[in-house]
């Protein structure tokens, strides 16, 4: 018997397929979540199956990130998910109840089992030895209605952690660590595998911290052992009847090996606007602050705030720094409120935001014309914010603490971080989570609209290039969110007004002059988000083709869903340049003609059997259709 790592011994626990790297899979879903940003879409989908009830051993709905509610649209969107709940059998996380992936590692999370989410950073729940996985609506909708989800069959890169990390210094520089040594693109179609001795030191929260940003190195998934840890975590969470010890075989081989030295490693900051652009503070320098937000699924456990409260407590926030906090789920907020943490905050300057999503998608909290502004979130991609001008830097929460009483970014190497304890157990309140009832009515306001139908992309076309891109845009350049566009998640031709606006004013416009086009791009093409609206706009307004170096996973698998030719080809094309695409018929190759500049690319493609179906009959939705 060969030796499995941890990832492979649940992915063999999941699919009848040979595990060999780099093929296809099937792997089944035991458990789904989705969001309210992405899930009136992957409901509206789910309900076109025509099926009474979903077929997984758990699914859930959480509302978390349109929670502004500046028009009806967002609450009318609420009650649809709510509704949808009900009849088809998924278990609705009310607003105010917490973050998604917060929520569902305190209650659903389940070593051994897997999880498919309609949100990048659903694999946050792999902290606990499961398998997460991040996907577009549509496959989410698919995994309900009970049939397996296919991907590439990954490397497993082995991250050991060795020695321990020093007061001041956090799990979330391990993560910024790593993407500093692999960058936004390292992850893709790899799973990251964390071992060694410095595993045991982290406990279930910091681990999540790290799971949830291997979001940013592309990577398909992130996960620790179930451990002691896991079962002192599901212990204080009053869940150890779910507890399973698991970990990688002795001598199980990897595809790639890193070491991080605990003991060596410093505070560091992810640099606008990548969250590659890792330096250390001290590097970086004592640059004046104008904003600190605390939260965002990254870093809003109880233990974070142990930690701000402690530099805080007794003290004062600077008089030019704004300071928002936002616990990551209302047991968190509990907590801080029982047991002093958040009268300590409130005393220190803070303000205190909604346990929601907030400011990490640019929900409010917008920071001043070229602020600075530190956040413990995950992303700082251009515009995010919703300030074009602001600099975001990502932060741990000890480093955002200290620098909120100095004014300026500080190190926080030497602060006292434990003058609050860790009770014995946690609070468990599941009142705003609500069980199905399988009855009822659907609720669908008017700003749901339909799911428009589209007709196959030809197999040889000629059209203009309608924009012409660097490396590594992500979904956040393509279809940004924050709280003027999310509200038209559920619209497809009122959202896709904004398709690439902050990047682009006349993206749209030359998208109905020209009757659409291609989009050209360079390496990581779709990274970030999950959201298949960066898909479902752009084909709307035409969008045949991506031609980019290489693409995200998720977003690749959306254009592919919405039946977009992604081409993988280092292709020069200036904006309106005419390009003719030619397919061949089995779908392995195409061949690119810049009419305008003359160049010629033969580019091979690598489509599986499904998705070449897919490709030929204008996406999934028609496939399920027939
Ligand atoms: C994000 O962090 O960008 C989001 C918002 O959570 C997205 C999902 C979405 O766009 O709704 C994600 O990470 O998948
Ligand atoms: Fe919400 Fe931000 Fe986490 Fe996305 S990254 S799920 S927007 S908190």
């Amino acid at each position: 018997m060969s030796k499995l790592t941890l990832v492979e011994k649940i992915i063999k626990a999941h699919t009848n397929d040979e595990l060999i790297r780099g093929n296809t899979i099937k792997i089944k879903i035991d458990q789904t979540l989705t969001q309210d940003a992405t899930g009136t879409m992957a409901y509206l989908e789910f309900l076109s199956m025509g099926l009474d009830k979903v077929k997984t051993e758990l699914s859930v709905s959480y509302v978390d990130h349109n929670t502004l509610q500046s028009g009806f649209m967002n609450m009318d969107d609420h009650l649809f998910l709510q509704s949808v709940a009900r009849q088809k059998g998924v278990v609705f996380s009310k607003p105010g109840n917490g973050i998604c992936h917060q929520v569902h590692l305190e209650n659903f999370a389940k070593p051994g089992k897997t999880l498919l989410g309609s949100d990048s950073h659903t694999p946050t729940s792999s902290a606990i030895g499961m398998l997460a996985i991040g996907a577009g609506g549509l496959d989410v909708a698919c995994a309900m209605a009970g049939l397996p989800f296919s991907m590439v069959m990954p490397k497993v890169v082995n991250v050991e952690l060795v020695g321990k990390l020093r007061a001041g210094v956090s799990a979330k520089d391990i993560i910024l660590k790593l993407l500093s040594i692999l960058t936004v693109k390292g992850g893709v179609n790899k799973v990251i595998e964390y071992t060694g001795e410095g595993v045991k030191s982290l406990n279930v929260p910091e681990r999540a911290t790290i799971t949830n940003m291997g979001a940013e190195l592309g990577a398909t998934s992130s996960v620790f052992p179930s451990d002691e840890r896991t079962l002192e975590y599901l212990t204080l969470q009053h869940r150890e009847q779910d507890y399973i010890p698991l970990s990688a075989d002795e001598g199980a081989i990897y595809d790639e090996h890193i070491v991080i030295n605990l003991n060596e490693l410093e505070p560091l900051v992810a640099c606008p606007s990548q969250p590659d652009q890792v330096k250390s503070v001290k590097e970086v320098g004592p640059i004046k602050v104008d904003q600190v937000l605390i939260g965002s699924c990254t870093n809003s456990s109880y233990y974070d705030f142990v930690k701000v409260a402690s530099i805080l407590k007794g003290k004062k926030v600077a008089d030019s720094v704004s300071v928002g906090i936002a616990p990551g789920s209302r047991t968190v907020l509990r907590m801080i409120t029982q047991n002093g943490i958040l009268d300590t905050l409130l005393e220190a300057g803070c303000r205190i935001l909604e346990t929601t999503c907030g400011p990490c998608i640019g929900m409010g909290q917008s920071p001043n014309t070229n602020a600075v502004s530190l956040r413990t979130f995950n992303r700082n991609f251009y515009g995010r914010s919703g300030t074009e001008s602001a600099s975001v830097y990502l932060v741990s929460p000890e480093i955002a603490a200290i620098s909120a009483l100095n004014g300026y970014l500080s190190s926080p190497l030497g602060q006292e971080l434990d003058k609050f304890p860790i009770p014995e157990s946690f609070i468990v309140d599941k009142n705003l989570i609500i069980e199905p009832t399988f009855d009822g009515d659907i609720i669908m306001g008017p700003n749901i609209k339909p799911i428009p139908h589209f007709e196959p992309v030809p197999r040889h076309f000629e059209c203009k290039t309608i924009i012409s891109l660097e490396d590594n845009i992500s979904t956040d350049h393509i279809m940004p969110a924050g709280a003027k566009v999310l509200p038209y998640r559920s619209n497809i031709e009122k959202i896709s007004e904004f398709c690439f606006y902050q990047v682009d004013k006349d993206f749209r416009n030359r998208c109905v002059e020209y009757g659409g086009g291609v989009i050209v791009a360079k390496d990581n093409y779709g990274q970030g988000s999950s959201r298949e609206h960066a898909a479902i706009a752009p084909r709307y307004l035409g969008i045949k083709a991506v031609i980019a170096k290489s693409f995200a996973r998720i977003h690749k698998k959306n254009l592919i869903n919405f039946g977009i030719l992604p081409i993988e080809a280092d292709m020069n094309a200036n904006v309106l340049d005419e390009i003719v695409v030619d397919i061949n018929e089995s779908y392995t190759s195409a061949t690119l003609t810049n009419k305008t500049s003359g160049q010629v690319v033969v580019a091979p493609l690598s489509f599986n059997e499904e998705e070449k179906t897919l490709l030929s009959k204008g996406g999934l939705l028609n496939v399920l259709d027939k």
